[in-house]
């Protein structure tokens, strides 16, 4: 008599995963690796210049309540400095008293923040003639531009327009 074997031999068609099957596998996975790498770099990219821009936005903000805190101008009454930027004996930021001392001021790492850089324009507008640019004449109004800048990203500046309170009803 003659036994039954415990396993049949099984057919080549049934041989489980071929060669070309775990390429085609290692293929698919390793695109879809890739395409995976490709979304996450992007995502934090993305959550990178969100951080930087906030960052961006509160050091300018920073910049302009302190230089929004000070008087209109050197001389508390008219008329008004023609020269603008620091006046003698203030040679630093602890010095500055009135708004335009800020004029041309740069700060390199401003705040202990490695790499961004802060630049202040200070310069008077007339508000019937034209309010973007400086007029290069004394007026009763200046603009403060605060621009803050990182390289590889788009600069942030803020803007704020004050007045001596001085002939203001006059426009
Ligand atoms: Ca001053
Ligand atoms: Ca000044």
């Amino acid at each position: 008599m003659t036994r039954k074997p415990l396993y049949r031999k099984r057919k080549s068609s049934q041989a489980g995963i071929t060669i070309g099957e775990i390429i085609i596998f290692i293929l698919i996975a390793s695109i879809s690796y890739l395409a995976l790498i490709k979304v996450f770099d992007f995502a934090h990219a993305k959550s990178m210049e969100g951080e930087v821009r906030t960052t961006m936005t509160n050091l300018a903000l920073d910049g302009m309540e302190i230089i929004r805190s000070k008087r209109f101008d050197e001389n508390t009454i008219p008329p008004w400095s023609s020269s603008l930027g620091p006046d003698v004996g203030e040679a630093g930021y602890a010095q500055y008293d009135d708004v335009d001392d800020f004029q041309g001021l740069v700060e390199n790492g401003v705040n202990g923040y490695s790499g961004y850089s802060r630049h202040t324009r200070v310069f008077y507008i007339d508000r019937s003639n034209n309010i973007e640019d400086s007029v290069g004449i004394v007026t009763d109004m200046k603009r403060i531009i605060v621009k803050v800048s990182l390289p590889g990203y788009s600069p942030v500046d803020i803007t704020s327009i004050v007045s001596s309170r001085y002939n203001v009803l006059s426009y």
